[in-house]
């Protein structure tokens, strides 16, 4: 009997060994001119002369070797979005995190195999580069999947937002500027839906189809529904789940839902699907019907039907999924607990905060500080004062609890892991007032919590998310909304360096792309290798507002001068193409009252919670202080 187990073990490895397959693609990233909203041509990022982007498509235990040829004007960075990388840390994709950026003309290759299964997807990890058009579809098939025989045929539907100006020109002149002190996000110009418009998805009847529904944009969660025909879920972001039956799904950007669907056997009508942006998360309401509508298609010559209104926003929990392989809430030996806050730094423009250090990337990728700092790895230190990084022990469980002071929704992604959602709390009753996670007194819980590897917090809310050390790396937390990301939303988890410096190795050809940059790869976040706690020269954030001086101080005195240019005829507030006068006079303001700080040069010390004024994001601050 022993030696029969032993024979079919030894038979299943054999399998496996000879199953797996290698998907090799050479890839040049370049620009390409394309209008998929039909409104408007504007370069896009592409792959091979692709866009939509080539769908990566592999079965589970495949190695995926990906060699990139940057034919871009700037650098890049591929991230696969999921996939856990276990023992591949360096194959992660964000820039001064795993790896330097990719200088143009650049190569570099990813390679790495893949051990789980479902939908995924590929994106550039450098500044706000992916909303131009760098992202697409990474699908893994296992024939062991719990639904696999309940469906016919697959498809997917990916949604997003879309921009008509590159999101480094947004940042730069709309966005991360003093005009904006509120932080309001650049409000998308359209919405696409597998990378189009006016979607027609060709059906037969009687059929279930398996239906990858991905959000590949850059800010707004969408409402997904099919009319007259149900969906059950059966995976969110790679992780098996319970079938759970709906009519409706929210997706946050980088979220996925695979679902069930089947087809009617009536096939005289076409029946509409909606995306509909969720309005919430918008500063202004964008002047383009935001309910963009496709098609399940029976019949090609009948008619496209105009989607019904409907009254209610009945959408499922993802909360109350089940995953497939059931586990209780793992019972956390390190907690983490970050407050999440929106403020004006000293040069009037808005950032994002956990626990008010705002992310700013160091000068060494976090990964080769690690590999280059021996046992001084395990302290935090090194990695600098303005990354918000925290060592991990090896084999640990670890909680991160995230408290949102802000009135927004954030839709959060781990690196190299999925998580339990342990507890998330409603949106909080008042905008002036958050809710804190206090585990003392616990909230509501699932005895089996999900997992994925993102999910929203809810307004002023909070949310308790677990996981479990068992993958060395350097692995990124932050706020999937590129323009949050921008604004600093992240933290930086360093987890099992011994481990990473026993495991890993990193490849030539990525050193070579940080010489060809003229990035440093080697020391503490400061490119200081004789010692590493020297951090002299690293980059920091601005500093904070003059004391007495809070974000609604900031929005009143731009919109002052601002108002004053306008009464003076000089320019209109949507016609101003140059804000540079209004932006020395606050520079000017702030700099008599900051001057004492900058002669010392020395980074501020962090204020006490209490002290800071949340700045409420949205049109209400700006008509108060008009
Ligand atoms: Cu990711
Ligand atoms: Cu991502
Ligand atoms: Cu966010
Ligand atoms: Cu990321």
């Amino acid at each position: 009997m022993r030696s029969f187990i032993h024979y079919i073990a030894g038979t299943a490895i054999f399998i496996t060994a000879v199953s797996a397959k290698l998907v090799q693609r050479d890839w040049e990233i370049g620009w390409l001119s394309r209008n998929p909203d039909e409104q408007f041509e504007r370069q896009v990022i592409g792959i091979n002369g692709e866009w939509p982007l080539p769908l990566l498509e592999c079965d589970i235990h495949d190695r995926i070797i990906i060699n990139v040829t940057n034919k871009l004007d700037e650098p890049t960075s591929l991230h696969f979005h999921g996939i856990y990388q276990n023992g591949t840390a360096e194959m992660d994709g964000p820039v001064y995190v795993t790896q330097c950026p990719i200088p143009a003309g650049s190569n570099f290759v990813y390679n790495f195999t893949v051990e789980q299964a479902g939908t995924y997807w590929y994106h550039s990890h450098y500044t706000s580069q992916y909303p131009d058009g760098l992202r697409g579809l990474f699908i893994i098939h296992d024939s062991d999947e719990p639904f696999a025989g309940n469906y016919d045929e697959e498809s997917y539907l990916t949604v997003s937002d879309w921009y008509h100006d590159s999101t480094a020109w947004l940042s730069t002149n709309k966005f991360l500027t003093l005009a904006n002190p509120t932080g309001a996000e650049p409000i998308p110009d359209y919405g696409l839906q597998n990378d189009t418009i006016n979607l027609k998805w060709s059906v037969k009847p009687n059929t279930t189809y398996l239906v990858r529904l991905v959000n590949i944009g850059a800010l707004v969660s969408q409402y997904i529904w099919f009319e007259d025909h149900n969906i059950t879920v059966v995976e969110v972001d790679g992780v098996y789940v319970e079938p759970y039956e709906t009519s409706m799904i929210y997706i946050t950007v980088a979220q996925r839902y695979t679902v069930l669907l089947t087809t009617l056997s009536d096939t005289s009508k076409n029946y509409p699907f909606v995306t509909s942006f969720d309005l919430d998360m918008l500063d202004t309401d964008p002047s383009f019907n935001v309910n963009l509508t496709g098609w399940i298609t029976y019949d090609e010559s009948g008619d496209f039907p105009d989607a019904q209104i409907i009254d209610e926003w009945d959408f499922l929990d993802d909360f109350y999924l089940v995953p497939h392989e059931k586990e209780l809430a793992w019972e956390p030996d390190y907690s983490i607990t970050v407050q999440v806050a929106m403020i004006n730094l000293d040069n009037g423009i808005n950032y994002a905060f956990f626990n008010n250090i705002t992310y700013v990337a160091p000068q060494v990728p976090t990964l080769y500080s690690v590999m280059s700092s021996g046992n001084d790895s395990t302290d935090a230190t090194i990695y600098g004062t303005n990354t918000n990084t925290f060592v991990l022990d090896y084999l640990n469980v670890v909680e991160i609890v995230v408290n949102n002071a802000d009135p927004g929704k954030h839709p959060f992604h781990l690196h190299g892991h999925t998580f339990q959602v342990v507890e998330r709390s409603e949106a909080s009753a008042s905008d002036d007032d958050y809710i804190t996670y206090d585990a003392s007194s616990p909230g509501k819980r699932q005895k089996y919590p999900v997992r994925r590897d993102t999910v929203y917090v809810r307004p002023n809310g909070y949310m308790v998310l677990r996981f479990q050390t068992d993958n060395p790396g350097v692995w990124l937390f932050h706020c999937h909304i590129e323009w949050h990301l921008e604004q600093g939303l992240a933290l930086v988890l360093v987890e099992a360096p011994l481990e990473m410096q026993k495991k890993l190795s990193i490849p030539e050809d990525h050193y070579a792309a940080c010489r060809a940059g003229g990035y440093s790869y080697e020391g503490n976040a400061a490119g200081n290798i004789d010692d590493l706690f020297d951090l002299t020269g690293e980059a920091v954030q601005p500093k904070d507002l003059p004391a007495g001086f809070t974000t609604r101080g900031v929005v009143a005195m731009v919109f002052s001068c601002i108002s004053a240019f306008v009464g003076m005829g000089f320019l209109s507030w949507y016609g101003m193409s140059d804000l540079k006068t209004t932006e020395r006079e606050v520079e000017e303001f702030f700099g008599e009252e900051n001057s004492a700080d900058e002669e010392t040069g020395q980074t501020q010390e962090i204020r006490d919670q209490d002290d800071i004024e949340l700045s409420a994001s949205g049109s209400d601050t700006i008509s108060e202080t008009k």
